[in-house]
């Protein structure tokens, strides 16, 4: 059951569809917490018990149990995820908290939000926002009903098409059409298969928003089309700001049709990103969001058919105002002062140094641009975290209109809940770290919780110099998740796979994804249509057992897999932890697999570099194909199963089996049921639409 609570008058975020059915209750009815409110803001506080876990957050920092640090949602380009951080890129304020009790709670506030989860006492859980909020108190029989209700109120996640679920290719930058052709050819000369190549900030004119540099991407239509003939989608960035530049249609048209944040005195706010000086589409409005979303059409008549969206908290290098600052600090300094004996004008000089090293993403910049919200004037910082949502769900309503038919792929830096139905997510500039393997398999299943269920890291870490090892250890946990790209920022080692010895090895681990999309896809349909979790706590699935509810590096994947990838250097095993007996598969490639059944309880697994370990629920069907060289080639007619059926119960998977881009995914003739059961000693395979099937049973 969902209740909700309403102090003040909140802002409409869309984020719940059909808000307006819920009865506002008032606060003072709110049992589950203790509140206070002192002027606007609002502190809502709950006694943990010892055995209390909280979940959910979505894109936040450290563990899948949130309980023992402090979360603030407040959208941050913060490309230093290090342990202490509070915010990134997104907000997402649902948390779940299980134990004594357990139930949900939403806040539903674009403002900043404080999740002090047992940081400051560690018996409770405070929350700190505005007083003008919504709060959603969602109860129900475990984690899982609860994170499904308030999936079904938030309304269906979005499906991307079939392609998107390939290995993808990405570095900031590709220069030119030539050096993007290199790469596909290379990836082809090693056999590697690829879905698609991107196009980061430098394919643009000066970095302006649907432009193409010419010089370098000549006859740009023809190279996607010819890309797209290879099997190879290309997907462009598209930036917040639009470049201030006199003859630039899209600047001009925005000055003219009023569709930037003003700022102070009503001129077109002005801050410095990628172009140099921008200003900011005012996403929050209806109108603006028709304009800019239309403008991806530029592209889409090109043949292009995926975008990701970045700098859209959006992120700001610098204001005037930021600058001047710095400059007064300048003016102070005395230069003929500073000597070994004069501390004051040293004092000047590290002022200065500060101010200039912290000119990025001002808090006084944010509150000094205003949104109209359809009529409603809102200073920036009170919606914040709806800006990089709506960038977004400006392209996403668009693409309704330009495609109908068509699934595009698109994602996001910066989000809120609600976003989930337009696009997906990546989680941003993390590092070549080994600690950062681990975090990105943390935040999967908290964003599932949150509805984003396209979600993936940039493998091999975005920040700093991959290694071989790393990368290789962090595709095989990328194999997984549904965004499986390889991303890489200028000036760090170069890291495409065909970069590094033995490229067999590699080859190996992203043949497993191939094996595996039918089953991947299927599974992330369901999760969609069904508002289930892709990914999942092992705590989710077995709230009983008290060790599997302390796992924090491994995870259930769909109906039936569990997955346990290596995130430490020089590991030749490792630990993982059974709930149940389960079938384990070696994954050494599609034709070489060791399979056996592996007790409930604790092992110590061997995982050479180029393999994967996979375990698969008892009584669950997993199918896999033979590897492609792309998306587009996967052979649906024919398929290994693997059942580990101690009991010879009768088994059913459901196959999603549709063109990968319409959009009636919910056509039963999309799906293709398959069965397995025993009759009179023989284990019989059934498909509703006849395919060839591989049996392999295991009792
Ligand atoms: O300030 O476009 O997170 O993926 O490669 C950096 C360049 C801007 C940040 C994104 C990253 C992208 C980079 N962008």
């Amino acid at each position: 059951m969902i209740k909700k609570y309403v102090s003040g008058t909140p802002i409409n975020t869309d984020a719940i569809i059909n808000s307006n059915e819920y009865n506002n209750n008032s606060l003072a009815s709110l049992s589950y917490f203790k509140f206070e409110t002192n002027g606007n803001e609002l502190t809502l506080s709950y006694s943990l018990s010892k055995e209390d876990a909280v979940y959910g957050l979505g894109e936040a920092n450290r563990g899948i149990n949130k309980r023992g640090y402090r979360y603030v949602s407040f959208c941050s380009d913060d490309p230093s995820h290090t342990e202490e951080k509070e915010s990134l890129y997104g907000a997402h304020n649902f948390i779940v908290i299980n134990g004594s009790k357990t139930f949900g709670v939403f806040i539903d506030c674009p403002s900043k939000v404080e999740f002090d989860i047992g940081f400051e006492k560690r018996d409770e859980l405070t929350i700190k926002c505005v007083s003008d909020v919504s709060i959603y108190i969602i109860t129900g029989n475990s984690c899982l009903d609860i994170v499904s209700q308030f999936r079904a109120a938030i309304g269906q996640s979005y499906i991307p098409p079939r392609w998107a679920f390939g290995y993808q290719q990405c570095r900031w930058s590709y220069y030119s059409a030539e050096e993007i052709k290199e790469v596909v050819r290379r990836h082809k000369e090693c056999n590697i298969p690829l879905d698609a190549v991107y196009m980061d900030i430098d394919y643009m004119e000066r970095y302006k928003d649907f432009t193409i540099n010419e010089d370098v991407f000549p006859e740009f239509e023809k190279f996607v089309n010819e890309m797209k003939s290879n099997n190879i989608h290309l997907v462009p960035i598209i930036d917040a700001g639009v470049k201030i530049e006199e003859g630039y249609d899209i600047y001009e048209e925005g000055v003219k049709e009023n569709h930037f944040c003003k700022d102070e005195n009503g001129n077109d706010f002005v801050a410095a990103v990628w172009p140099g000086y921008t200003h900011f589409p005012d996403f929050l409005n209806s109108a603006t969001r028709k304009w800019f979303g239309r403008k991806y059409k530029f592209l889409i008549d090109k043949g292009i058919d995926g975008f990701w969206n970045d700098m859209n908290e959006p992120a700001i290098f610098h204001t005037d105002k930021g600058i001047a600052k710095a400059i007064d600090l300048l003016k102070e300094i005395n230069t003929s002062e500073i000597t070994p004996y004069n501390n004051e004008e040293v004092d000047k000089l590290f002022k200065l140094k500060d101010a200039l090293s912290n000119l990025s993403n001002q808090k006084s910049d944010y509150e000094s641009f205003y949104h109209n919200m359809d009529g409603k004037i809102y200073r920036h910082d009170t919606v914040h975290n709806l800006y990089g949502y709506n960038m977004t769900r400006a392209a996403g309503e668009a693409f309704d209109d330009i495609e109908p038919d068509k699934r595009l792929l698109l994602f996001s830096r910066s989000s809120y809940i609600g976003m989930h139905r337009y696009g997906g997510i990546w989680t941003g500039d993390n590092h070549s770290w080994w600690s950062h393997i681990l975090l990105s398999l943390k935040m999967m299943p908290s964003l599932n919780m949150c509805g984003f269920l396209y979600a993936g890291s940039d493998i091999g870490g975005f920040g700093c110099n991959t290694s071989r090892e790393l990368l290789l250890r962090w595709l095989a946990l990328g194999i997984f998740t549904p965004l499986m790209r390889n991303h890489a920022a200028l000036g760090t080692r170069k890291q495409e796979v065909y970069r590094f010895e033995d490229t067999e090895e590699f080859k190996n681990v992203i043949d497993i994804r191939y094996s595996l999309i039918p089953y991947i896809y299927s599974e992330y349909v369901k999760s969609a249509l069904n508002n289930s979790m892709y990914f999942r706590p092992l705590a989710f699935d077995y709230p009983e057992d008290e060790i599997a509810c302390e796992v924090e590096d491994q995870l259930m994947l769909g109906e039936g897999l569990m997955i346990a990838p290596v995130y430490t250097q020089n590991a030749k095993r490792r630990y993982v932890y059974l709930p149940e007996d389960m079938l384990y598969i070696r994954f050494k490639g599609y034709d070489n697999k060791e399979i056996k059944v592996l007790e409930k309880g604790h092992h110590s697994i061997e995982v050479d570099l180029d393999e994967v370990p996979l375990f698969v629920k008892k009584n669950h069907i997993l199918l896999l194909t033979k590897p492609e060289m792309s998306t587009a080639d996967i052979n649906y007619d024919k398929f290994d199963l693997f059942c580990y059926n101690p009991d010879n119960s009768k088994v059913e998977y459901k196959l999603f089996n549709d063109d990968g881009y319409s959009r009636d995914y919910m056509n039963p003739k999309n799906y293709n049921t398959i069965q397995v059961e025993k009759i009179n000693d023989n284990v019989e395979v059934r498909a509703a639409v006849p395919i060839h099937i591989n049996l392999n049973i295991y009792e």
